[in-house]
């Protein structure tokens, strides 16, 4: 079977901004979808997210560039051939021909790519998970343990909370669904703990909850876990045997360059402060993991934390990394953070994706796979995290649409 037609349309993300949707017809006239996500927080060395930047149009997020460039220079590429995500992955990488997919945009090239892997899984009549494990070489499709980020702060809600993301991981629940169901009813016990407690019950970027909470940044993060202990309880769940915290610091978003210091709010730490910080949390609270605790530059300061923490808990490189197994191999023969974020947009192609989860896998680091906070509809990272057998994933709140959808996704599966 033949592609017959690619062809591309912009469409809206989960923040009202444009983003890319990548259709694809085989010659049967069956219809594949794609969408593209996007981050708030990026990386500075993620691909390019090539936006128009026309003032005028969108506030110069529009992409119809990217949208031609799959209309125009991808598609006739590829129409006519049987769809093979690796060789077509290649030939994507080739067209481009830069480092940072700057020239195509690394969301139009993501776009195609995923797209031609689901048309690749019809062909062969697998599930898209099952096709993914038989290219990456997986027959163990186990589903992932889920961190639902119940409380956002940082750049995702404009509450004060400096870090960006509480999450929740349920570990004694039986399957996924039943650890879906108490990740659910903490986050409703939580909004009703938050209206009693006279807090705003709105919701960030991620779905989780966005309340304004007030104190030293030491204070605010402290207060904030807190609530979720209390929600955590008041669902008859035990904190640490049922459920465990996993937070994205993201702390390049309040690392002061000049100074070297980071601004948690009102507190001014640095390096070995913040890491005594983290230390203390982990006494205090069931911490099972901590994603970007350093700015994603200070590669000694990320050893340093590894050192310090690694031992304990799990520290997952996501800015510092950006799904790139270059940068993923120099982490490893660093011994920088023991768990990798795997966001498919980062690097833009399917193909790379599934050689960093490799390479970190290879190497004993898990891999947690992720959606970004501009989200759509599609659901590829459920498939992707199935697929490989990743340990992890995280796709936002048990709520708003385009989050459940991934949820949603891996109940089917
Ligand atoms: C992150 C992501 C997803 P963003 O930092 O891990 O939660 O956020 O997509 O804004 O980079
Ligand atoms: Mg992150």
């Amino acid at each position: 079977m033949k592609i017959k037609k690619i062809w591309a349309m912009q469409i809206l993300d989960s923040r009202g901004w444009p983003t890319i949707e990548c259709n694809l017809l085989l010659d049967n006239n069956y219809l594949i979808k794609s969408g593209v996500p996007s981050g708030a927080s990026t990386g500075k060395l993620e691909a390019l997210e090539l936006r128009d930047g026309d003032k005028n149009i969108y506030m110069g997020k529009s992409v119809f560039k990217a949208i031609g460039n799959i209309n125009e220079i991808i598609a006739p590429k590829l129409i006519n051939k049987s769809p093979d995500f690796k060789i077509m992955d290649q030939e994507l990488i080739n067209l481009d021909n830069t480092e940072n997919k700057s020239r195509l945009g690394a969301n139009a090239i993501l776009a195609v790519s995923m797209a031609v892997a689901r048309a690749q899984a019809y062909i062969e009549n697998l599930e898209l998970y099952k096709f993914i494990g038989q290219i990456y070489g997986n027959k163990n499709f186990v589903l992932p343990n889920v961190m639902f980020n119940v409380l956002n702060g940082g750049a995702h809600a404009d509450n004060g909370i400096p870090f960006q993301e509480f999450m929740i991981m349920p570990i004694s629940g039986k399957n996924f669904a039943q650890k879906l169901e108490m990740a659910t009813t903490i986050y409703h016990n939580l909004k009703n703990l938050l209206k009693t407690e006279k807090y705003f019950t709105g919701v960030g970027d991620e779905g989780g909850f966005a309340p304004k909470i007030l104190g030293s940044g030491k204070d605010i993060i402290a207060k904030t876990l807190d609530l979720l202990v209390f929600a955590i309880k008041n669902s008859g769940y035990s904190v640490g045997k049922d459920i465990v915290f996993c937070l994205d610091v993201a702390a390049s978003q309040f690392y002061n360059e000049k100074e070297k210091i980071y601004e948690i709010a009102s507190d001014n730490l640095n390096t070995a402060e913040l890491i005594t910080f983290y230390d203390n949390l982990i006494s205090s609270y069931p911490i099972y993991s901590i994603e970007d605790g350093i700015c994603e530059d200070d590669w000694s300061g990320w050893k340093f934390l590894t050192e310090k923490l690694g031992k304990k808990i799990q520290l997952v490189g996501d800015d510092i990394f950006v799904t790139n197994p270059k940068l993923i191999k120099i982490g490893i023969d660093k011994k920088v953070a023991n768990s990798v974020l795997i966001k498919p947009n980062q690097i833009g192609t399917v193909t790379e994706t599934l050689n960093a989860i490799k390479l970190a896998k290879d190497n004993n680091y898990k891999t947690v796979i992720s959606h970004r906070s501009g989200e759509t509809m599609d659901t590829f990272i459920s498939d992707l995290a199935v697929g490989t057998n990743s340990a992890f994933m995280k796709a936002g709140a048990p709520c708003r649409g385009e989050r459940v959808a991934k949820y949603n996704r891996l109940l089917e599966i």
